[in-house]
């Protein structure tokens, strides 16, 4: 049985990862932060459901000793480093948290790993926000990166940090780097997320009217539970690499808004408000990926369409609201 440790286990993918690794006869274990455990009804919302399977250890990614503590105790076959300060407009407020989880969270578990536990597979999670002002498109393995937000530069310094320990110490580290993938699991404060969870309240008489940002930012949206399976792939390779997880496909915030309403039989321009404090200092305005790579070299297609993703985040956020 093939041990994994998951970082972030509580967010998006952790949980969809933990399926995914629990489905394939895995035994899964997670790092979380203390006050997790100590507020699991509030803290677990994702995991709840896999709370009996998988095994949870207390660490901090601001603090090397307590990462070291875990992985000294425990052998891993392969670690996912998925935990970071993920929300982009947050990291414009506080750039010098997100930089400090970010980075020296990422730093931190590599050169434990290389102490204790060299042969583990290491996989980080990269982002196509590395592209932000984008060179080309679509974006693929070769593109050049030029970071808009401090998010979007601590990525760039956990990929060149992951590449430099594969080259440097022959270790088997990769980065994904995954354009947005969404799912009714998604963070609150995430486009997607704000818009079906509104749709949902508009549509039950809780709420009257969305505000939100750029409209016209364009994204290459995914369903998290696709993303994961590539990201499993990625670590079962003969030899180490970087890949680019994309649709293919890029949508703009308005024909989100658009296809989400309509799913409710409303028209968006009825209920959205532009609202200037939800633009940010400096916007990704086009992101699509090329993932020709993945798709030749892991075997990897998303299976879920735009649509499907929409309506399944649609359905589930109505629901919540009807089971109270
Ligand atoms: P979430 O925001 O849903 O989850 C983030 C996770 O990181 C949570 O488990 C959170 O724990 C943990 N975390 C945050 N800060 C710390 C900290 N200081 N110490 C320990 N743990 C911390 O993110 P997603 O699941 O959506 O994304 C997973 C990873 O993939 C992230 O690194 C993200 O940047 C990256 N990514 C995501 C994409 C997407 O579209 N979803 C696309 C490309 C990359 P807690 O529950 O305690 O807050
Ligand atoms: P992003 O996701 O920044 O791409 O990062 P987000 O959903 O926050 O923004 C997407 C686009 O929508 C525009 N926008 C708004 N965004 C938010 N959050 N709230 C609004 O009200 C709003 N109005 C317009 C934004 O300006 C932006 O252009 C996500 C995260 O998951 C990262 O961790 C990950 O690395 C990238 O995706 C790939």
């Amino acid at each position: 049985m093939k041990k994994a440790l998951i970082t972030g286990i509580t967010g998006q993918d952790g949980s969809y990862l933990t399926e995914q690794l629990l489905g394939l006869g895995y035994e899964v274990h997670g790092l979380v932060r203390r006050v997790a455990l100590e507020d699991p009804t509030r803290r677990f919302t994702r995991l709840e459901h896999l709370l009996e399977r998988i095994k949870l250890h207390p660490a901090s990614l601001e603090s090397y000793p307590s990462i070291f503590h875990v992985l000294s105790k425990h052998e891993f076959d392969e670690c996912y480093h998925l935990a970071a300060q993920s929300f982009v407009a947050e990291s414009f407020a506080d750039g010098f948290s997100t930089m400090n989880t970010n980075i020296n969270g990422t730093h931190y578990m590599l050169a434990a790993l290389r102490e204790l536990q060299p042969k583990c597979r290491f996989y980080f999670a990269g982002s196509s926000e590395m592209f932000g002002k984008v060179r080309e498109t679509p974006q693929n393995e070769e593109t050049p990166f030029h970071p808009r937000s401090p998010y979007g530069i601590s990525k760039v310094a956990g990929f060149d940090l992951t590449r430099n320990y594969r080259e440097a110490n022959g270790m088997y580290c990769v980065s994904g780097i995954l354009f947005n993938h969404e799912s009714p699991r998604r963070g609150y404060e995430f486009v997607t997320r704000k818009i079906t969870s509104t749709v949902a309240r508009i549509k039950m008489g809780l709420a009257t009217e969305l505000r939100l940002g750029n409209l016209e930012a364009k994204r290459d949206w995914g369903h998290a539970a696709d993303y994961v399976r590539a990201m499993h792939l990625m670590l079962q390779q003969p030899d180490p690499d970087d890949y680019v997880i994309a649709t293919g496909e890029t949508h703009t915030v308005r024909e989100f808004c658009e296809q989400a309403f309509g799913k409710v039989g409303f028209d968006y321009q009825n209920y959205v408000k532009v609202d200037e404090q939800f633009f940010r200092p400096a916007e990704v305005d086009l992101l699509r990926g090329d993932a020709g790579k993945a798709r030749q070299l892991l075997g990897w297609e998303p299976q879920h369409t735009f649509e499907e993703l929409v309506t399944e985040m649609i359905d589930a956020d109505l629901a919540a609201i009807s089971e109270g």
